[in-house]
Formats: C-alpha cells, sequence, structure tokens
C-alpha cells in the first residue's frame, strides 16, 4: 500500500470499531486485521491496469484465479477470443437442479488522464478519510471482489448454498463487451449453467438509498448527412447543405429540449426519456489555413448520441427521424452506426419485472434491508451494461452497485469509493447470496411452468 501522507488503515478502522477486547481470540484473527486484509485484497485488484485499449488481462486473470483457489471455488478461463478471458468461478450447489445464481462483473476499466487526478488512477490510494481513488473503484472492481469477499465469508460462517453460485468475470464491457458478456450470454457453457437470475452493476448513490436497475436505455448513434447547391458566401439563397442540416439540427434541438425538460421537471426519470446529444458536426472545405470561408459547402453531415429507453415508442422516433431529422425532401440521408435493442424479440420491452411474477426482485430487496439498506425507485439505467445481453437471451438481471452516499464518479477523475462503504456492501451481498442460494420457490402443480 502506498502511503505517502503517513495514513494509517488500522488507525482509521479503530476509529469505528472499539471492539479490542473481543479482538484477542486466539483462533480467529483480530477484525481489525481481515478488514485491513479485505481492503488490501481491493487495492491489489485496483492496482492492475486493465484500462483501455489495452487491458492486462493477463495479471486480473491471475489475480483472480489465485482469490478463487485461496477459497478454493471451482475455476476456469474461457476464451472465446484469444486474448479476452472470461474468469467463471462456481460455488456449487448441494440441488444441482435447481436454476442458478450469476453474479456479474467486468474486469476492464475506461482510460483515465492521470495528471488530472489528485492520486494515480492504479495506486488505489486511501486518503484521510478512508476514500479509495482508482480507476474502476465504483465501475466495477468494487462489485467484482465485493462477490468475492462475501462468497469468502460465507464458507467460513459454514453456509452452504442450495442453488450453484456463478461468479462471472467478463473483458471489454467499456467497448460493448463483444468479447466479453455476449460471447458468454449466448454460449452453451452458458446454457449448461441453467442460469436463473443474473445480477450485474448498478450506479452509485448520492443519498442514503441503493438503487436497482431493471433495465437500460439502448444505444442508436445516428449520422444524418445533407448536401445541397453549393454557392458563393455572400448569397442568401434555399436549400445549401448547411441551411438543410441546420433545419434538422434545430428540430433535434426542440426534441432534446422536451425530452430534457420532462427530466428538470422531474416528471420522468433520466432513464425513462429519449436523450439526443450531438457529437460530431462535419463540414467546411478546407484550405491550407483552415477552412474557405467564401463558399458554401455542398455537403454537411452531423453526428447524433440517442438513448432509447425499452418503453419507448420506436416506430414513432424512426418517423421522427425519417421525416423530420433527416427527410429525402430536403436532401438528408440518415444511417446508424451501431443500434442497439431495447425490445424483445416479440417487440417487447426488454426489462425485468419488478412485480410478485419474478420472485428474486422481492428476495433481492428484502435481503438488501436486512442489512438496513434502503432502497429507491426502481430506475433503467441511463447507459449500457452487460446486463442486457442477458435479457436478451431472456434472464431476470438486475443492475446493483452496493454504493450509497456516494457521488457518481464512474468515467470520471478522482473515482473512489470509501472503504466503510465498500466492507458494507460485502455485507449486503452475503444477504443477498443467502437469500438467493438458498431459495426454493413454492411447490407448484406437476404441470406448472418451469420452476424460476
Ligand atoms: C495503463 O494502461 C494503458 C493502456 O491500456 C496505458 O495507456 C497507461 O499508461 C497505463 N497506466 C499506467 C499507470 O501504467
Ligand atoms: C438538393 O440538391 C440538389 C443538387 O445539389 C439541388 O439542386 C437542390 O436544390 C437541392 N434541394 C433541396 C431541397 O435541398
Ligand atoms: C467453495 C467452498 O466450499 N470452499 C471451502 C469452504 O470451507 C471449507 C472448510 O470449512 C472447505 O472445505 C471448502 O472447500
Ligand atoms: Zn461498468
Amino acid at each position: 500500500m502506498d502511503t505517502p501522507r503517513g495514513f494509517n488503515l488500522l488507525h482509521l478502522l479503530s476509529h469505528s470499531l472499539l471492539l479490542l477486547p473481543l479482538l484477542t481470540n486466539s483462533k480467529t484473527p483480530p477484525i481489525q486485521d481481515e478488514k485491513s486484509k479485505i481492503i488490501s485484497r481491493f487495492q491489489q485488484y485496483l492496482q492492475i491496469n486493465t484500462s483501455q485499449p489495452s487491458p492486462d488481462y493477463q495479471k486480473s486473470t491471475q489475480f483472480l484465479l489465485a482469490q478463487a483457489n485461496s477459497i478454493s471455488l471451482e475455476s476456469q478461463v474461457l476464451e472465446f477470443v484469444k486474448g479476452k478471458p472470461i474468469v467463471l468461478l462456481k460455488w456449487p450447489g448441494s440441488d444441482p437442479s435447481l436454476p442458478s445464481i450469476l453474479l456479474n462483473s467486468h474486469t476492464d476499466v475506461v482510460p483515465s488522464e492521470s495528471s488530472k487526478w489528485v492520486y494515480p488512477p492504479f495506486g488505489a490510494h486511501i486518503d484521510e478519510e478512508g476514500n479509495i481513488f482508482a480507476r474502476g473503484s465504483q465501475d466495477m472492481k468494487c462489485v467484482g471482489m465485493q462477490y468475492i469477499e462475501a462468497v469468502r465469508k460465507l464458507n467460513i460462517s459454514g453456509f452452504r448454498p442450495k442453488r450453484s453460485l456463478y461468479l462471472s468475470f467478463v473483458p471489454d464491457e467499456e467497448i460493448g463487451g463483444l468479447a466479453g458478456a455476449q460471447k458468454l450470454a449466448s454460449s452453451d457453457v452458458f446454457k449448461d449453467m441453467n442460469v436463473g437470475i443474473a445480477l450485474d452493476e448498478g450506479l452509485a448513490s448520492p443519498n442514503e438509498n441503493y438503487r436497482l436497475f431493471y433495465g437500460e436505455r439502448a444505444p442508436w448513434m445516428l449520422v444524418i448527412k445533407s448536401t445541397g447547391a453549393p454557392g458563393h458566401g455572400a448569397k442568401l439563397y434555399e436549400d445549401s447543405a448547411m441551411e438543410n442540416l441546420f433545419k434538422s439540427i434545430e428540430s433535434i434541438r426542440r426534441f432534446r429540449a422536451s425530452q430534457f425538460d420532462l427530466v428538470k421537471t422531474g416528471l420522468k426519470a433520466e432513464g425513462e426519456v429519449i436523450s439526443v446529444n450531438m457529437a460530431f458536426l462535419k463540414a467546411g472545405t478546407p484550405s491550407p489555413t483552415g477552412f474557405v470561408m467564401n463558399l458554401q459547402p455542398s455537403e454537411a453531415e452531423a453526428g447524433f448520441d440517442i438513448r432509447i429507453p425499452p418503453m419507448a415508442n420506436l416506430e414513432s422516433l424512426e418517423k421522427r427521424i425519417a421525416e423530420e431529422w433527416a427527410p429525402t425532401s430536403r436532401n438528408m440521408s440518415f444511417e446508424f452506426r451501431g443500434k442497439g435493442i431495447p425490445h424483445d424479440d416479440q417487440g417487447r420491452p426488454l426489462v425485468t419485472a419488478t412485480d410478485s411474477s419474478n420472485p428474486w426482485w422481492a428476495l433481492l430487496e428484502e435481503a438488501i434491508m436486512k442489512t438496513n439498506g434502503k432502497i429507491g425507485k426502481p430506475e433503467i439505467f441511463p447507459a449500457s451494461t452487460d446486463a442486457r445481453n442477458f435479457r436478451l437471451v431472456g434472464l431476470h438481471a438486475i443492475g446493483f452497485s452496493p454504493m450509497a452516499n456516494t457521488p457518481i464518479l464512474l468515467h470520471d477523475h478522482n473515482e473512489f469509493l470509501n472503504h466503510a462503504e465498500y466492507l458494507r456492501g460485502i455485507d449486503v451481498y452475503v444477504s443477498v447470496i443467502k437469500a438467493y442460494a438458498s431459495y426454493i420457490p413454492p411447490r407448484r402443480h406437476e404441470d406448472s411452468r418451469d420452476e424460476l
């Protein structure tokens, strides 16, 4: 551990733990020791540079296998794509006929501009307040290690699962998950795992409520292009490429404002509206010093990042794009550079039920509340996660990262998680795994639906 400011973790832990007389039992290690070991294992994982674009998956794989070994979990490394390992750990259940539990996390992290960080992004430095600074401290090495630590605790306590528990550590989520979760979810290995419920990442919550996600918005990357008659820069005329494009941009901006207003006035949550943001504008005739200024170009284009909630009306949006944002009547065309799927193959919103038809939802809430955790209203994740791959194959999937009272810093400078919040999250997963791995559905008639 790097402690340039003379910070001492044991010292910090002792503020919250006045249990010293209890700690000197000869068989069990002191609680503080155990907690500092837990934190130091988290730091080790954070210190592995799994930053895109060239994550050190070899190191993260070695590390995770060693962790699995230390608690005798079964492990295998799947490489559907060479150099993109999926580490799959298994705690076998006593009743293999019951569908299993999948706890998923991704091992890669987004790049960081280290010069803009107070502490180095792969240092995992702990400051005086116990905040652990590292890229991945929130997104989402915290969750991956919390799964492992929860299993470790449960195993030590003598707990044995009825359902098998899988921990998957997948690569490349931050670049779309094609070589990771997508390959896993569509594999034969996955079918054999007979998964009943998958947990994946959520987001930090600045208030006391944990956030649970039952769906996510699908990204549509839209590029619109216009053409028009070129002309002298001094001339006012109709139908130039720029004018054609700007009519579209004005229309798109009005739509954006209408959606944003729904969020600002509190009528809808961020994940429930269609967001549109301009990603690029490309036009002009290059000159040696920049652009030709007295010429109206004959072509122009713009790109937009659009995020679609599962319940959005796709037909009406497609119509809007074709008729208002890129109408052929205005010499416009459009294409998608990526188009996510917000619906299942029957056209229904791709979401995980939050009502009584899905017992896993209530079980999760109960298990969290048992640890005195509070829970906010179920949400749609505003961006994409690997969970969509599990929903696409028909599974229940819930996004959850146990980080309350924590600023949302994923992909930001100085990403951190407080050590106490991290430790608390482990206890939450202990409770969740206990509930999930022990769950036996109420007996049904012989002709009933498949077991959940
Ligand atoms: C981490 O890896 C990335 C490449 O993916 C590299 O650009 C960066 O410099 C590395 N950071 C450190 C601290 O080694
Ligand atoms: C479409 O482009 C052509 C060729 O540049 C131009 O003559 C025409 O005026 C344009 N029409 C519109 C509606 O922009
Ligand atoms: C995965 C698992 O069950 N690991 C270990 C848990 O602890 C016992 C000892 O109490 C080991 O025998 C298990 O292998
Ligand atoms: Zn993530």
